[in-house]
């Protein structure tokens, strides 16, 4: 899917940066229709679209649109996609609608922080209920945090607009700060019209997420509304609200859980000033159009202590022509650039590493999954790293994984890759062959057994096909984490894959058999990263896979008209996929999936997640990282 995306939006790429991950995204409608291979003008479902009355039109236009020109969407110039997608004429009247009330709860949102009137978004016969409920009831707090959760009251629907407008003063009455400290965001995920009316009414579910400061705070609410609206007028008007879900966070200005360190670490570097402090869209708009950086967000760090003085440092992978970087810790918690004098400023296009002990000597060493190869490199007196193996692997290397699934006691690696071959072009919707639900043309992943011999000649053989990994084996891989998850004593294996189902590998003395399609691990979707941890305590390690989630896509996939010949079974799948993260618990023969009433699908376009105690309470809490590209405007989607 991303690397579809990269025909689609052409001129922009990213990469996930060190300092932190990227929040807002450019996605539309339109996009999610091509990733998952259905334009709006899909031939299969014409039939019904033409059905639909247009909303604005009683005439539909017909657009005659070229199939061929879908797949080659880099060469069309955005005016002609705003030409081609046009709910309004295509067919699509509930994303017409969808847009409609989008515009309308931004101008609500507006008003959380400006003054302003209510009268052109609401109907003069308006019932909501309280948008933050009356009866809250605390689930969390320490020094730094507090959560409440609203209890749902069936009776708290009240005609009028005081509730909404008690809430808008609240806010209003003690935010402080600029704009950019202050949102109020919405996700329209559902939709549908009313058919038994005869007013002309339809209903969305709208996640709602307002956050802003106050003297003393932060404060956030998060809410699931049902809104519905009368579209007589014009434009949509709000009838009524249902809040479905709320909870709040205060969280303390003065006791922040983090803060943002990265330039007092690293600004003493010529590499920060001059290249990683800038964001991507700084480079983007300097950059001729594919250069080099289109990989965009794949690019991993690792963390190990290289020099021995119990200080962690970090490995930093870049796209190819610039140096990967290794920067040792001072004593004072800064950075410092030795990469060349390290010998491991490598220009290759390096996709990910791992600092680990391989041949057992008590110092880390270096192993780095590069396209078209996994190049590992020894600690040489805690002063430099020596290349010592340059292992061939499939092209697209994604990322490793480290683990001694053998019990030698020698630490041994998994390679995971993505795409059979770089080329573009053979790949997403634009590709006849590709079957973006259960794609099983990617590359293979390769597991290398280390045979470090005693004399400490690092030494690695490619063993996947003798342990039986070589089963399930040519999809388009993301990430692997290795876990004992059936407590026998041997590491098993999850494999995270884009576009379909995961891999669960047993390890049986050894020898791996894929059990995801009986222990309900398959998590179908666009999987990107994986974590597993003990999150309830029962012994048990369960799994986390982060994957994408869509506003349009959850919208999309609903309705009726969405691949209409194609059976529900596949229709599912494709829902699944718009759904987001999946937390899968660990029961022992197999796995539940708590990702809803665990509130953890949400993670926007997630490429990595991570199980981690945070503030050492013992439970495991857990850290998604998103974004794709930084858009000037809210398209409400990712
Ligand atoms: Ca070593
Ligand atoms: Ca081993
Ligand atoms: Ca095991
Ligand atoms: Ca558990």
């Amino acid at each position: 899917m991303k690397n579809f995306l990269r025909q689609v939006i052409t001129s922009n790429y990213i990469k996930l940066r060190i300092t932190k991950a990227l929040g807002t995204l450019v996605a539309v409608t339109v996009i999610f229709l091509c990733i998952i291979g259905c334009t709006k003008n899909d031939p299969s479902d014409s039939t019904q679209g033409e059905q639909r009355s247009n909303p604005t039109n009683n005439s539909p236009k017909k657009k005659n649109i070229n199939p061929d020109e879908l797949g080659v969407i880099s060469k069309i110039k955005a005016a002609k996609w705003e030409e081609i997608d046009d709910p309004s004429e295509d067919g699509w009247e509930t994303e017409f609608l969808a847009n409609q009330a989008n515009k309308q709860l931004k101008e609500l949102g507006n008003l959380f922080f400006n003054e302003g009137s209510l009268n052109d978004l609401v109907t003069s016969g308006i019932a909501t209920d309280p948008l933050t409920p009356e009866s809250l009831e605390l689930i969390f707090e320490d020094k730094n945090i507090t959560v409440h959760k609203g209890n749902k009251n069936e009776n708290q629907l009240k005609k009028g607009t005081q509730h909404l407008e008690k809430e808008l003063n609240s806010v209003r009455q003690i935010r402080t700060g600029s704009d950019d400290d202050n949102h109020a965001k919405f996700k329209i995920i559902g939709i549908k019209k009313e058919t038994e009316s005869a007013q002309k009414k339809f209903t969305t579910e709208v996640l709602f997420s307002l956050n802003f400061r106050t003297e003393k705070n932060v404060i956030e609410k998060h809410a699931s509304w049902s809104v519905q609206w009368d579209e007589e007028q014009e434009k949509p008007k709000i009838d009524k609200i249902r809040v479905l879900s709320f909870n709040q966070t205060t969280s303390s200005q003065s006791e922040k859980i983090f803060t943002d360190v990265t330039g007092s670490a690293l600004d003493s570097n010529d590499c920060y000033k001059t290249q990683l402090s800038y964001g991507m869209n700084h480079w983007l708009s300097r950059l001729p159009v594919r250069a080099m950086l289109n990989r965009f967000g794949t690019p991993g760090i690792s963390i190990g202590d290289v020099n021995g003085d119990g200080l962690e440092d970090i490995y930093l992978c870049q796209e190819p022509g610039l140096p990967n970087r290794l920067f040792i810790q001072r004593k004072n918690g800064t950075l410092m650039d030795v990469s060349a004098e390290w010998g491991v400023d490598w220009l290759e296009d390096s996709r990910s590493s791992i600092i680990a002990d391989f041949d057992n000597d008590g110092d880390q060493d270096l192993a780095v999954a590069v396209y078209g190869m996994l190049l590992i490199a020894k600690n040489d007196q805690q002063k430099r790293f020596v290349p010592a193996m340059a292992l061939k692997t499939s092209w697209s290397t994604a990322s490793l994984a480290a683990a001694d699934y053998d019990k030698d006691g020698l630490l041994d690696l998994y390679v995971c890759a993505y795409v059979q071959e770089d080329n573009g072009e053979s790949i997403g919707a634009a590709n006849n062959q590709f079957v973006y639900h259960d794609a099983e043309n990617g590359a293979s992943n390769l597991l290398f057994k280390n045979e470090t011999t005693e004399s400490g000649k690092l030494s690695f053989a490619n063993a996947t096909e003798e342990v039986g990994l070589n089963i399930n084996n040519h999809r388009w891989s993301f990430a692997a984490s290795w876990e004992d998850f059936d407590n026998d004593g041997d590491q098993d294996l999850y494999v995270a894959n884009d576009y379909g189902r995961n891999n669960l590998y047993r390890n049986d003395s050894g020898k791996f058999t894929d059990i995801a399609a009986n222990t309900n691990t398959e998590d179908s979707a666009s999987g990107m990263s994986v974590t597993w941890a003990d999150y309830d305590r029962d012994g048990r390690m369960d799994l986390y896979v982060s994957n994408m989630f869509s506003a349009a896509g959850n919208r999309i996939t609903e309705q009726q008209q969405f691949k209409s010949k194609t059976n529900n079974k596949i229709r599912g799948r494709f829902r699944r996929f718009a759904r987001g993260n999946t937390l899968l618990r660990n029961i022992g023969s197999s796995f539940e999936d708590k990702s809803i009433s665990a509130g953890v699908n949400m993670g926007r376009w997630a490429w990595g997640s991570n199980f981690v105690d945070l503030n050492n309470d013992s439970l495991a809490d857990l850290v998604v990282a998103n974004g794709y590209l930084t858009s000037k405007e809210e398209t409400g989607d990712l």
